[in-house]
C-alpha cells in the first residue's frame, strides 16, 4: 500500500475551458467544459485531481455548485482532520457521506497523485498497467444533420482515431447511424444514447441491429437494470452500460442480471480510480470487456484515464482522445496527443502530467483554499 501523505490543505478551482467545437448529446449542448481542479497540498509537494461534474445535473445528479458545496463543507474537512491520509483510505474516510462520487474521485486522485509523486511511481504502474500505448476512440456529438455528422466522422478518421462513437437521441438515431455506416462500411462503430430511451422504443433500438455496431451504450435510464436485461434479450447489439455503473457493486448486479455485455468504466462516475480498478478486475474475471470512458477531462483527468485504460482488461478502444479533440489549450504541459491512432500512457510519477499553472490561472473562475 502507498504511504500516507500529510495533507496540509486542499485548493479547489472551478475552471472553464472553451471547447474547440460544441458537443451535443441527448442531454444538451456544451460549448465550455466546466470542472473543478483539485490541488492536494502535502508536506512533500502537490498532487492534482479533477472533479468531472458539469454545470448542470443532466448526465447524473452531480453538478459543479453542488460538488463545490459538499467538498467545502463535508468531504475536504473530513480528509484534513487526520494527521496523514493514505490514498487507499480516502474512500473509507468519505464513505459516511452518501453519493457525490465525482467529488470523491477527484479528491482521491489528488491524494493518490501526491503519494505517487512522493514515491516516484506512475499511476499506470500502481494500477497494474500492462500497455505502454492504447488505441484511441472518439465520441462524436449530434450534428446539424446526418451529412454534417458524416463530415465530422471523416475528419476524426483522417486524424487517425481507430473507433467512432456517435451520440444518438430519439429522432436522431437510425438515420444518423445509417448515414455513417453507409459512408464508412468497415469502421468500428458504436452509439451512445445517454439514457434517452425506454422499453417503449424497442423497435427503434432493434433497428440498430442491422448496422453491425460494437455496442449501444446506455439506451435506458440509469436505474433501469431490469429493463436493460429485458432489452438485451430482444436485440442483438451488445448493450454497454455507462450511467448505471456507479460502483463495483452496481457492475456486479448488472452482470448478474444480464443487463450489460460490456462496461464503460469512468473513474469519476464510480468514485475513483481505485474503485474503477475493482470494476476492471471483476469484469476481467467474468470475461466481460471493459473500456475507459471519458467526461471531457482536462489534461489532469485525461492523463489518469490513459493510465487506467492501459490495464489488461481494457480490450476495447476507449474515449481517451487527444486533448486537442476538445481543447485549443489544455492546463497541462505536453497534453495527450494522437500518434497513429494511439495515445501514449504517461510514465512520469503520479498522473504523469505536470500542470501548466499559467494556463490553469487563465481558465480559473473561482478558487477556494481550505486548510
Ligand atoms: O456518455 O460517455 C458519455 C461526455 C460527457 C458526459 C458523458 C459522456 C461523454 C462522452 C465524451 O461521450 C467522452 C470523452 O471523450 O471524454
Ligand atoms: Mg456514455
Amino acid at each position: 500500500m502507498l504511504a500516507a501523505v500529510r495533507l496540509e490543505g486542499v485548493e479547489l478551482r472551478v475552471v472553464h475551458l472553451p471547447l474547440v467545437t460544441p458537443f451535443t448529446t441527448s442531454f444538451g449542448t456544451q460549448t465550455v467544459r466546466e470542472a473543478i481542479v483539485v490541488r492536494a497540498r502535502t508536506s512533500d509537494g502537490d498532487g492534482w485531481g479533477e472533479i468531472v461534474t458539469q454545470e448542470a445535473p443532466v448526465y447524473s445528479s452531480e453538478y459543479t455548485r453542488g460538488a463545490w458545496d459538499v467538498a467545502e463543507r463535508f468531504l475536504v474537512p473530513a480528509l484534513l482532520s487526520p494527521a496523514a491520509v493514505a490514498p487507499g483510505e480516502v474512500a473509507s474516510i468519505l464513505h459516511p457521506f452518501l453519493g457525490h462520487r465525482m467529488v470523491k474521485a477527484g479528491l482521491e486522485l489528488a491524494v493518490l497523485d501526491a503519494a505517487l509523486r512522493t514515491a516516484g511511481q506512475s499511476l499506470a504502474s500502481h494500477l497494474g498497467a500492462t500497455n505502454t500505448r492504447i488505441p484511441s476512440g472518439v465520441s462524436v456529438g449530434i450534428q446539424r444533420d446526418p451529412s454534417a455528422l458524416v463530415d465530422a466522422v471523416a475528419a476524426y478518421l483522417d486524424a487517425g482515431y481507430v473507433r467512432i462513437k456517435i451520440k444518438i437521441e430519439p429522432g436522431r438515431d437510425l438515420g444518423d447511424t445509417a448515414a455513417v455506416r453507409a459512408a464508412f462500411p468497415g469502421i468500428p462503430l458504436q452509439v451512445d444514447a445517454n439514457s434517452a430511451y425506454t422499453l417503449d422504443d424497442i423497435d427503434t433500438l432493434a433497428g440498430l441491429d442491422r448496422f453491425g455496431l460494437l455496442m449501444v451504450e446506455q439506451p435506458l435510464g440509469d436505474d433501469d437494470l431490469v429493463d436493460h436485461a429485458a432489452l438485451a434479450r430482444r436485440i442483438s447489439t451488445p448493450i454497454c452500460l455507462d450511467e448505471s455503473i456507479t460502483s463495483e457493486k452496481a457492475a456486479r448486479d448488472a452482470l448478474t442480471l444480464g443487463a450489460a455485455a460490456v462496461i464503460n468504466v469512468k473513474a469519476g462516475r464510480v468514485g475513483g480510480y481505485l474503485e474503477a480498478l475493482r470494476i476492471h478486475d471483476l469484469c476481467r474475471a467474468a470475461g466481460t470487456p471493459v473500456w475507459c470512458g471519458g467526461m471531457l477531462e482536462t489534461g489532469i483527468g485525461r492523463a489518469a484515464n490513459a493510465a487506467l485504460a492501459a490495464l489488461p482488461g481494457f480490450t476495447l478502444p476507449g474515449d481517451v482522445s487527444a486533448s486537442d479533440r476538445f481543447y485549443a489549450r489544455d492546463i497541462v504541459i505536453d497534453p495527450i496527443a494522437l500518434d497513429d491512432g494511439h495515445v501514449r500512457v504517461p510514465t512520469g510519477p503520479g498522473i504523469g502530467a505536470d500542470v501548466d499553472e499559467a494556463a490553469l490561472e487563465e481558465v480559473t473562475v473561482a478558487r477556494l483554499d481550505l486548510r
